[in-house]
């Protein structure tokens, strides 16, 4: 089994192509936008990872890795394409039935075929295995057909391909065992065997319980700001219990899992989700409740016709991935309630949103109240003094928890922080 394709070649699919290339596979990937087919022929990125370009390059030149938008013969099939949601928080399985369909006409007796996309508990039951029959063959017999759920985060890909456990599901024991085998040429991490439906659940599973526990950090620093308590000093405390591990609160939940995968559960069993749902609904208010804050501490300080600077657009600290990032939402909702702002985030080198500034000193100038709202640790170098010359009040909203609060207070800023009602 030396021949792989890898259908989709995004933050998953191009880094596992990779990984199984260099432990010696020969592997051919597959992207249906051309220009990622393109870059990537070109030995270019489309997305930011680090090591990635070193290891893109090593592959391509040994011939281990080649990149084309159509598939084809190979023993070992992964899918690894997007599995979003739609507008009305519905499973989108579009990508991945039309990747099933495109590999019927390969795929022949004793081939690997394997999932990696997240999806609602049953999509390898209901929606692969009924477009695999028109392969004519015996799906139990003939092929080896499972799902192999990623845990990686961008930013430590690869190390956590290498190391993490993994949980695989095959559709049977034997295919289990089989996707196994495969995934040992790189997996350092014990992989955990069970069925393709139990390891599509575990994967949701795991997301929507960061999101569950998200939600709850967020109602405690909404009650800890009507109480007169530090939510997080409170949370921090409460962590020393040994069987307690609350997140932190935040403006919201963005990104394409954390934010997405609990709606899976919620719409394949609505009426057992309620606490999942509600979850989802409690991040999903954050960012309003964020400019609520905003508009009361402005009011409190009598700032009239007041300039909102936000920072941050990604998601997460760190990176550039804007998806489903609370900051997009704070946006409209400053809008909605007609407060002028500007934006800037320093790993977001192009302009991709309205009133988005590319300089720090753009963003302070006139500002009346600045917003963290992304954890990247370049804010950390920023030295307030020189902010508060461009500004017009001096005021920092924290949502956070990132910036050292004495520092911002001896530069003479009020320094607030999300649900924190005892520092002020
Ligand atoms: N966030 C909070 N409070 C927290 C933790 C996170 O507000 O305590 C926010 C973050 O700011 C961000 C969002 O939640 O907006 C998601 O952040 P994240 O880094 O926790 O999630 P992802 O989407 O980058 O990665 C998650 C990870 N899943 C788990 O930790 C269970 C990762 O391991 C998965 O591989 C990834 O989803 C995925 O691919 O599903």
């Amino acid at each position: 089994m030396k021949q792989l394709c890898v259908i989709g070649l995004g933050y998953i699919g191009l880094p596992t192509s990779v990984m199984f290339a260099k432990s010696g596979y020969q592997v051919q990937g597959v992207d249906v936008n051309q220009e990622v087919v393109d870059t990537l022929q070109k030995k270019a990125l489309h997305i930011e990872e680090p090591g990635l370009q070193e290891a893109l390059e090593l592959v391509m030149d040994n011939g281990n890795f080649t990149v084309s938008t159509e598939p084809k013969k190979a023993d070992v099939y992964i899918i690894a394409v997007p599995s979003p949601i739609t507008e009305e928080k519905t499973a989108n399985l579009d990508y991945v039935r039309a990747a099933t369909e495109a590999i019927v006409p390969f795929v022949e007796k004793g081939n690997l075929v394997i999932l990696e996309s997240t999806v609602p508990p049953r999509t390898v039951e209901d929606v692969m295995l009924p477009v695999l029959e028109k392969t004519g063959l015996d799906l139990e017999k003939d092929l080896y057909i499972s799902h192999s759920p990623e845990r990686v985060i961008p930013g430590k890909i690869f190390q956590e391909l290498e190391q993490n456990d993994r949980i695989v599901g095959g559709i049977n024991p034997i295919a289990a065992e089989k996707t196994k085998e495969l995934y040992q040429a790189f997996v350092k991490g014990d992989i955990h065997l069970t069925d393709a439906t139990t390891a599509e659940m575990v994967k949701v599973m795991e997301n929507t319980y960061r999101d569950v526990n998200i939600a709850f950090a967020n109602e405690l620093a909404k009650i800890a700001n009507n109480i007169g308590i530090n939510a997080w000093e409170a949370i921090r405390l409460a962590n020393f219990h040994p069987r307690v591990n609350i997140h932190q609160p935040g403006p919201g939940v963005g990104g394409h899992c954390i934010a997405v995968d609990p709606w899976f559960l919620v719409e394949l069993q609505p009426e057992e989700s309620k606490i999942i749902s509600l979850a989802r609904e409690t991040n999903d208010n954050m960012p309003a409740y964020t400019v609520q804050r905003v508009q009361e501490i402005l009011q409190e300080n009598e700032v009239s016709n007041p300039t909102v600077g936000l920072l941050g657009l990604s998601f997460k600290g760190n990176v550039d991935d804007m998806r489903e990032s609370p900051s997009l939402t704070v946006m409209e909702h400053l809008n909605k309630a007609n407060i002028n702002y500007k934006v800037y985030d320093p790993h977001i080198k192009d302009i991709r949103v309205p009133h988005q500034v590319l300089e720090l000193e753009e963003l302070a100038e006139q500002t009346d109240i600045l917003m963290i709202l992304t954890d990247h640790q370049l804010f950390n170098t920023y030295e307030p003094e020189k902010l508060k010359d461009l500004m017009k009040n001096y005021i920092v909203f924290d949502t956070k928890n990132l910036l050292d609060e004495i520092k911002w207070r001896n530069a003479g800023f009020d320094y607030i922080r999300l649900g924190d009602a005892k520092n002020r």
